[in-house]
C-alpha cells in the first residue's frame, strides 16, 4: 500500500474547493497493483477523479469512468485509493460503494470514515461484505484537515471560524475613531478575496458594516461562470439600526442580519434575511442548521474577540505590515498553534489553528441530510 497514491488523491480532491460545499471535498485514484507488480514495484495509476461540484457525481464515480475500456479488466486487480468513506446511500447519486462492489475492485483504501450519519461506517461494512478488503486511516490527519470544515459541521455541530484581520508593525487594527485604515497591501487584499470564494460565508460586525460599508464580494478573485456559489454575507445588527442604503444590502448576495429586536417591523429588502439570535451559540447554531460550513470574520475588533472569548473560532490569519500607527484601536491578541508564516508582498501572513476539542458545544446531536 502506496502513501504516495493517497497523496495524489488529496491533492486531487481539492480541486473541488470553493464548488462542492456543503459536501466534502474528496479525491479517488484506481491503481493496478497486482500482488506480483507490488513485489516488482510497478503498480500503475489506470484512473483518477474528483468530486468536481454540488450535487454532481462523486470522486469514485468520475475514476471508474476516466478507466479507459483496455484497462477496465484490470480492476479485480486494483486498489480504490479514497480521501473519504465511500458513501452507502441514495443522495444525489448513487452508492459509491456499490459501484466499487459491481466494478469487483480487489481493495480499498481511504484516509478517514465519513463522519455524515447517513453514511458513518455503512460504506466500509458494505465493501467488507462483499470480500473487499478495506484499509482506512492513511494519511488521516491530511484528510481531516482538508475536510475540516465538513468534519466541525458533524463533530461540533457548528461551521468552521476563520479569524481574520490586519495590524500594523505597531499592533493596531484600526485608527482611533474605528474607522478602518488600508494596513494590509493589494496583493494580500486579492488573497482575501481569493479566501472568500473558498468559504460559505463572510461576516462583519455592525462598526464595520457601518463605517467601511464594505461590499463583502469576491470581485478581485473572479470564479469560473457557472462554478460555486457566492458566499452568503453576515451582518450583525442587534438593534437592526443599519442603513438600508449599505452596500451589504444591495440584493447582489444573499445576506442574513442577526438581530435582537422583538416586536417590530423586520424590513423586507430582497436576497436579505432576518435571524434573531441572542448570543454567538445562538447564531452559529442558526449557521448550522442552514448547513452553512464556514464563516470568514473579518471583524472589527469587538466581533473578533467575542469569538475569541467564546471559544468559537478554529483559524486565525494575520496579516501584519510594516506600517505603524502609533495610537488607534489595539489588535487582537494572537493564540493558537503556528501553521504557517510566509510573505505576500510586503506583509507577513501568520497563521494558526486551533486544535480540535470534541463536544466543544455539547449540542444535540442532530442527523442533517446534506
Ligand atoms: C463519496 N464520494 O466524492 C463524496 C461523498 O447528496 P449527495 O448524494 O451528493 O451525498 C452527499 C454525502 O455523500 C456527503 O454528505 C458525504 O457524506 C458523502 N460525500 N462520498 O463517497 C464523494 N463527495
Ligand atoms: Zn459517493
Amino acid at each position: 500500500m502506496n502513501e504516495r497514491f493517497m497523496m495524489r488523491a488529496l491533492e486531487l480532491a481539492t480541486l473541488g474547493r470553493g464548488h462542492v460545499s456543503p459536501n466534502p471535498m474528496v479525491g479517488c485514484v484506481i491503481v493496478h497493483e497486482s500482488e506480483e507488480q507490488e513485489k516488482n514495484g510497478c503498480p500503475r495509476i489506470i484512473g483518477e477523479g474528483w468530486h468536481r461540484l454540488y450535487g454532481d457525481w462523486h470522486a469514485e464515480v468520475n475514476a471508474i469512468r476516466s478507466v479507459q475500456p483496455e484497462d477496465s479488466h484490470l480492476l479485480p486487480e486494483s486498489t480504490v485509493y479514497v480521501t473519504l468513506e465511500p458513501c452507502s446511500h441514495w443522495g444525489k447519486t448513487p452508492p459509491c460503494a456499490d459501484l466499487l462492489i459491481e466494478n469487483r475492485v480487489r481493495r480499498v483504501v481511504c484516509c478517514n470514515d465519513d463522519p455524515n450519519p447517513l453514511v458513518s461506517g455503512q460504506g466500509f461494512t458494505k465493501l467488507r461484505a462483499a470480500g473487499i478488503d478495506v484499509t482506512t486511516g492513511v494519511l488521516a490527519k491530511q484528510g481531516r484537515q482538508l475536510n475540516a470544515r465538513f468534519f466541525t459541521f458533524f463533530e461540533h455541530k457548528r461551521p468552521y471560524i476563520i479569524l481574520k484581520w490586519a495590524e500594523t508593525s505597531d499592533g493596531f487594527i484600526a485608527g482611533e475613531n474605528g474607522k478602518q485604515i488600508k494596513i494590509s497591501g493589494d496583493l494580500s487584499h486579492r488573497l482575501v478575496h481569493r479566501w472568500r470564494s473558498e468559504e460559505d460565508s463572510i461576516m462583519v460586525g455592525t462598526n464595520t458594516a457601518r463605517l467601511d460599508n464594505p461590499q463583502l464580494t469576491t470581485r478581485l478573485w473572479p470564479m469560473q461562470a457557472g462554478f460555486g456559489k457566492n458566499p452568503t454575507r453576515i451582518v450583525i445588527d442587534n438593534q437592526l439600526s443599519l442603513d438600508k442604503t449599505l452596500n451589504l444590502f444591495d440584493g447582489a448576495q444573499p445576506t442574513i442580519v442577526y438581530h435582537q429586536v422583538l416586536n417590530k417591523d423586520i424590513p423586507e429588502r430582497p436576497g436579505v434575511s432576518y435571524s434573531f439570535a441572542l448570543s454567538l451559540v445562538d447564531l452559529v447554531e442558526d449557521l448550522h442548521r442552514r448547513k452553512i460550513l464556514s464563516v470568514l470574520i473579518e471583524g472589527g475588533t469587538a466581533l473578533l474577540k467575542s469569538f475569541m472569548e467564546a471559544g468559537l473560532w478554529d483559524e486565525m490569519r494575520v496579516f501584519r505590515s510594516q506600517t505603524m500607527m502609533a495610537a488607534g484601536i489595539k489588535a487582537p491578541p494572537v493564540r493558537g498553534n503556528l501553521v504557517s508564516r510566509e510573505r505576500i508582498g510586503a506583509d507577513e501572513l501568520t497563521i494558526y489553528r486551533r486544535e480540535y476539542a470534541k463536544n466543544l458545544l455539547n449540542l444535540p446531536d442532530s442527523s442533517i441530510e446534506l
